[in-house]
C-alpha cells in the first residue's frame, strides 16, 4: 500500500486496484485528504495533461475517471466528516435544445477529479434551471456545454437569464463544446472557455483564483 500505487492505479484506470489500495491506505491510518490530494487529484491532473497533448484519448480518460470515482466514493464520507472544503461548487449542464452529454460528463469528471464539487443538471437544460440552481445553492461557477451550432444561442440566453435574475456577478461562467471558441466566449461575455476536458480544471481554477 502506498500513495504512489493509488496514483498509478487512477492514472491507468484500474478501478479494482484503486479501490483496494484506497481501503488499505485508510486502514493504515492515512488521512482521506492526503489520499485525495497527494494521489488521486495529481493522477487526474496527469490524465488531463496527457489528454491535452494527445497521449491519452477519450476512452482512457473515461476509464481513469471511473477509477477516480471509485476512490472518491470511498473517501467522500471521510472528507465530509473531516469537513474538507471543495475548491468550489460548479453547476454544469448541456444547454437547452442539446442532448449531447459525453463531453460535458467528461468535463464534470475532470473538475470533480481536480477537487471541485459538481452539480450536474444533465442535458437540454433551460436557462431558468441554471438560474434556479445558482439561487438554491452556493454556486461559484456555471459550466455550459453546447455541441450544436444551433444551440450556441442557448448559452447566450442563459447568461442573459443569470443577469436578469441578478446573479450573474455571483458566479463565473465557463463554456465549451466542439463549436465553441474563445472568440465566441469573449463575444457573449462568458468568463472562460476550455477547449477540452484536460484543460477545463486549469481554466476553472484560474477563474476562481484557487489552487
Ligand atoms: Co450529434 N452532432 N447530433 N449526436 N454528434 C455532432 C455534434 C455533429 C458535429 C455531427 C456531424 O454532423 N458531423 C453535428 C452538429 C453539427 C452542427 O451543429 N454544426 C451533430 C448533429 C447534427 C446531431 C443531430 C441534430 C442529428 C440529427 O438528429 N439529425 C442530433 C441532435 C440531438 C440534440 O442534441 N438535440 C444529434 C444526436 C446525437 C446522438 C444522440 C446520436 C449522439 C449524442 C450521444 C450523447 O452525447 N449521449 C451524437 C454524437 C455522439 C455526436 C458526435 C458524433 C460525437 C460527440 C461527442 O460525444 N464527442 C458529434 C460529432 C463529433 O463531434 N465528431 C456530433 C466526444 C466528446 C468527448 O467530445 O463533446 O466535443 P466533445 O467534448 C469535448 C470538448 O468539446 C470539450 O471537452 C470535451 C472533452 O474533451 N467540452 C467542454 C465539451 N463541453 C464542455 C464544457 C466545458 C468545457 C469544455 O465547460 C463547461
Amino acid at each position: 500500500m502506498s500513495l504512489e500505487t493509488i496514483y498509478d492505479a487512477v492514472l491507468r484506470g484500474d478501478a479494482n486496484v484503486a479501490e483496494s489500495e484506497v481501503k488499505a491506505a485508510i486502514d493504515n491510518g492515512t488521512a482521506a485528504e492526503e489520499i485525495l490530494h497527494q494521489a488521486c487529484i495529481p493522477a487526474m491532473t496527469e490524465v488531463g495533461r496527457q489528454f491535452e497533448i494527445g497521449e491519452k484519448f477519450v476512452p482512457e480518460m473515461l476509464i481513469a475517471a471511473r477509477a477516480m470515482q471509485v476512490a472518491v466514493n470511498i473517501l467522500k464520507p471521510l472528507l465530509v466528516e473531516a469537513d474538507i472544503k471543495a475548491l468550489g461548487k460548479v453547476v454544469i449542464g448541456t444547454v437547452a435544445g442539446d442532448l449531447h452529454d459525453i463531453g460535458k460528463n467528461l468535463v464534470g469528471m475532470m473538475l470533480e477529479g481536480a477537487g471541485f464539487e459538481i452539480i450536474d443538471l444533465g442535458t437540454n437544460v433551460a436557462p431558468e434551471k441554471f438560474v434556479a440552481a445558482v439561487q438554491e445553492n452556493e454556486i461559484d461557477m456555471v459550466g455550459m456545454s453546447a455541441l450544436l451550432t444551433t444551440t450556441m444561442p442557448s448559452i447566450t440566453a442563459t447568461i442573459e437569464a443569470l443577469t436578469e435574475a441578478g446573479v450573474r456577478n455571483q458566479v463565473k461562467v465557463i463554456i465549451g463544446g466542439a463549436p465553441i471558441t474563445q472568440d465566441f466566449a469573449d463575444k457573449i461575455g462568458a468568463d472562460g472557455f476550455a477547449a477540452d476536458a484536460g484543460s477545463a480544471p486549469r481554466v476553472a481554477k484560474a477563474l476562481l483564483g484557487v489552487e
